[in-house]
């Protein structure tokens, strides 16, 4: 069982929340991934979005998603059981989805994906930058970026099967995540409980690391390969 954040795409220029280059403007995330900005000023929210869009579109996998690609293609083909492996990201990015990760658990949605508030139309959108902003459904109601915001419940299917995975996880790897974001953040507790050996690879301390079993510093596209 694989957890990742931010930190796994620091390495391919994609900015991560919390950290020095975290803050867009002088608005923090924690103020704009909300449906209440989006509310107040649905323009100002897709402009950020539309702004990391171009940057996740210029972004690539770097050696760290491509690490767990290999490390998922070992543990499938040694079990011939897909299920011996499971990818969960709190990232919107795609960037494990480009590296060649397979069924990779999204919790909280993605950046290419929109959905109409109106009809709850949802569609991939690639447009960067965005022809119209805010872009608007054909039923002519507003589209929102498919992503959970704060204070938004995560998508149910993948929660449930993040669930199973942690409880029947032997290893719980976490990567590149403050882990101050739950319920996502609570995934590692849930494998711990159940007998897994947890590692955290990170560049910074975290809350997890006092109940790690193995806390690698570091940069995670130097310590993957090197740990695979
Ligand atoms: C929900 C999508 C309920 C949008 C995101 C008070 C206490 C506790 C909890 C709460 C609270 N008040 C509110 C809550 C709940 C809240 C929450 O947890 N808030 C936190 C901030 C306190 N959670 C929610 O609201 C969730 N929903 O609870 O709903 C509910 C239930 C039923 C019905 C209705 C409602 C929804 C949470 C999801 C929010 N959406 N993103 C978007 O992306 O635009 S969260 C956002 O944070 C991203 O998804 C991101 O992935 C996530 C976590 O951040 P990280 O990935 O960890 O990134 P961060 O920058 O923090 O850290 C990066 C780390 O990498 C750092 O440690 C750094 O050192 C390290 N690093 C950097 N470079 C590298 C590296 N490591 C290795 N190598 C490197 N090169
Ligand atoms: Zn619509």
């Amino acid at each position: 069982m694989v957890l990742t954040g931010a930190g796994i795409s620091a390495e391919s220029g994609v900015p991560t929340f919390r950290g020095p280059g975290g803050f867009w403007r002088s608005y923090s995330p924690e103020r704009l991934a909300t449906a209440e900005a989006f509310g107040q000023n649905p323009r100002l929210v897709w402009e950020w979005y539309d702004w990391r869009r171009s940057i996740v579109r210029k972004a690539e996998p770097n050696a760290g998603h491509r690490a767990l690609v290999e490390l998922e293609r070992q543990k499938t083909d040694e079990f011939r059981e897909p299920s011996r492996f499971t990818l969960v990201t709190q990232n919107v990015d795609g960037l494990h989805d480009r590296a060649g990760s397979r069924n990779v658990l999204k919790l909280h949605g993605d950046i290419w994906q929109v959905r109409c508030v109106g009809c709850g139309a949802e569609e991939r959108n690639e447009q960067v930058p965005l022809e119209e902003l805010p872009p608007h459904c054909s039923c002519g109601a507003l589209l929102r970026p498919a992503v959970v915001w704060f204070g938004e419940p995560l998508p149910a299917a993948a929660w449930q099967r993040a669930v199973e995975a942690s409880e029947q996880a032997q290893l719980f790897l976490v990567i590149g995540t403050s882990a101050v974001v739950y319920p996502a953040a609570g995934l590692a507790e849930v494998g711990r409980e159940a007998g897994a050996r947890l590692a955290v690879v990170n560049a910074e301390p975290t809350p997890l690391d006092a109940t790690a079993d193995w806390v690698l510093r570091g940069q995670a596209g130097e310590l993957l390969p090197r740990l695979l």
